[in-house]
This record gives structure tokens, sequence and C-alpha cells, in this order.
């Protein structure tokens, strides 16, 4: 089985044809997947009509699936014949959200407000609207490559605070405030703002929306730097804006990508997009071939 692949947007992406996502693959097509994965931090596959089972034997092939915590009281759980799919999605049945529409509001990557944060997540797109509900991918590679020297080196080395308890009710507004057991669950935790990829060994900037504070600046400043990143980041010349269409799936790494749903009304047609997510590891910077900076909880 052979397949071939075309560059999706100049700063990231490969675009994957001619394979079968549906039936087990061979090992030695998985790893040539995996090398266009790491090269190009996204990879689009058209056309899918598989069900929850196939989805997740897919990305098992790229590593150990994570169950998502339910985010809230007031949202459903993951598929609840699957926990290894969280549903993203506007509809509502009985006046009851069957996913999290927001879930993706805000550049960010998944789990980056976690001490282990999630290695790469997977969307299948199963109903989308004509207009409106597209995320955006940026390539934190080459915004790190071409970051200013005097900005850079006013944060190499340095970690920045991630925190959930702080930024839950400024990201997720719709949901209601953290309880004392989920705050508890989610202890803020600091991460090295340059990042080497533990597989290919380049740096990256890894900031997003939850990151509060950065390492021997004081507050303010370090929120201004935050904001500076961050508008960096996902300048024009280092994203690509994906309109899906039904059956398309998405697998990005989070380690060197970030990713935002564009906000949308809703009003446009249904949604419904299903991510399996896939476990990671700890972050850290390596500078002369040493790990100096790791993520450690606050
Ligand atoms: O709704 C989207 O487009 C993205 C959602 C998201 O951030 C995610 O599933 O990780
Ligand atoms: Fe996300």
């Amino acid at each position: 089985m052979k397949f071939e692949c075309q560059r999706l947007s100049d700063p990231i992406g490969v675009e994957i044809f001619g394979l079968n996502l549906t039936k087990p693959i061979d090992e030695k097509i998985i790893q040539d997947i995996r090398r266009l994965w790491l090269d190009n931090n996204i990879l689009l596959f058209r056309n899918i009509d598989w069900t929850p089972e196939q989805q997740i034997s897919f990305t098992k092939n790229f590593g150990k699936l994570h169950i998502m915590p339910q985010l809230s009281s007031v949202l459903p759980p993951n598929l609840t014949t699957h926990p290894e799919i969280f549903i993203v999605s506007n509809i509502k049945k009985n006046g009851k959200p069957i996913g999290f529409k927001a879930a993706g509001w805000g550049w960010h990557s998944d789990g980056e407000d976690k001490h282990i944060p999630n290695m790469g997540s997977m969307l299948y797109a199963v109903d989308v609207p004509n207009k409106g509900g597209d995320t955006g991918f940026a390539n934190t590679y080459k915004s790190c490559e071409a970051l200013p020297q005097e900005i850079k080196k006013n944060i190499v080395g340095k970690r920045a605070r991630f925190s959930r308890i702080t930024m839950h009710s400024i990201n997720y507004p719709s949901l209601p405030p953290l309880t004392r057991k989920e705050k508890l669950e989610r202890p803020d935790v600091w991460h090295p703002i340059i990042r080497t990829h533990p597989e290919t060994n380049r740096e990256c900037l890894f900031i997003g929306r939850w990151a509060v504070e950065i390492e021997g600046m004081p507050a303010d400043e370090g929120r201004d730097v935050i904001k500076e990143l961050t508008a960096f980041t996902t300048k024009d010349d280092f994203i690509y804006i994906h309109k899906w269409k039904i059956g398309d799936v998405i697998l990005w790494d989070n380690r060197c990508t970030q990713h935002c749903a564009v906000p949308y009304d809703g009003e446009e047609g249904m949604r419904y997009l299903l991510r399996t997510t896939l476990e990671g590891d700890l972050p850290y910077y390596k500078n002369k071939g040493e790990k100096q900076v790791c993520s450690y909880l606050a």
C-alpha cells in the first residue's frame, strides 16, 4: 500500500491521499506517516467515514490514548460508548448540549495546563456548518525560529505558569466556576516557554491561553510578554485556517502546534467533531545537548 501527499499551506501541514484508514495499516506506512507528521505538525486526511472503534484504532498507531476527564457537570461526558472520544459540538438534545461547543476558543495546545500535556490530538468532522466553525493551526517551530533576538533572550530557559484555576472563567465563560475539588485536581504548572521537541529535537514556542505568569518577571510584565508571544505565534506567516468538510480528519502535534476554533454563532448549522487524544510526556528545554529546564507542578 502506497500513499501520496501534498503540502496543505506554506506555514504548516500536509494532506495525505490514497490510504484506507479503516483497516489496520502496515508498520512501515505508519512510520512514514509519523515522519510526515513530525516534519509538518499537522496531517489532513479527507473523505473518511469510520466508526469510533476505527478512529480509536488508527489513533493508537501514534501512541497511548488519553481519556479526557469530564470538564464540567453541565457538559456531557465523552462518547458514552467510547470514553476515548471527546465530543466538540454545538448540538443540543432536549435542550442539553451533547458536546462542548467552545472547547477550543482561544489559541492553545491540548493539555498545556497539565503537568503532562497531550502529545497529539485527532479531530474527525462528522458534521460541519456551511459557514463558520473553522479551526486555525499555528506552527510554533516557525514562530520560535522567527522570534526577534531581543524577545527570545528574555524568555529562553524560562518557564511560564499555566493556570486552569486563574483562567477557567475567562477561557470557559459558559461553564460554572471550578469547584474546590476541581481546583485541587488541576494545580498550576510551570512549563519551559521554549520547548525542545522530544522527537525532532527542534525548539518550539510553548505558550497558550492558560499561561498567566513568567518566571522571574513582575506579574504585569509577564502578562504583556505572554500576550506578545501569542500575537507573534499566531501571525499570518505561521498559521493555516482549516475550513472543515464532512469526513475530514486532522491529526496535530500539540508539542509544536497551537490551534484555535474560530468562534462562530452556531446559527449556520450543526457542528459535530469527534476527538481522540494522545498522552504526552514531560516538557523540557535542552541546551547544548543537556535537559536544562523541565516542567514542574506549582
Ligand atoms: O472546535 C474546534 O475547532 C477545536 C476544538 C479543540 O480545541 C479541540 O478539540 O482540541
Ligand atoms: Fe484543543
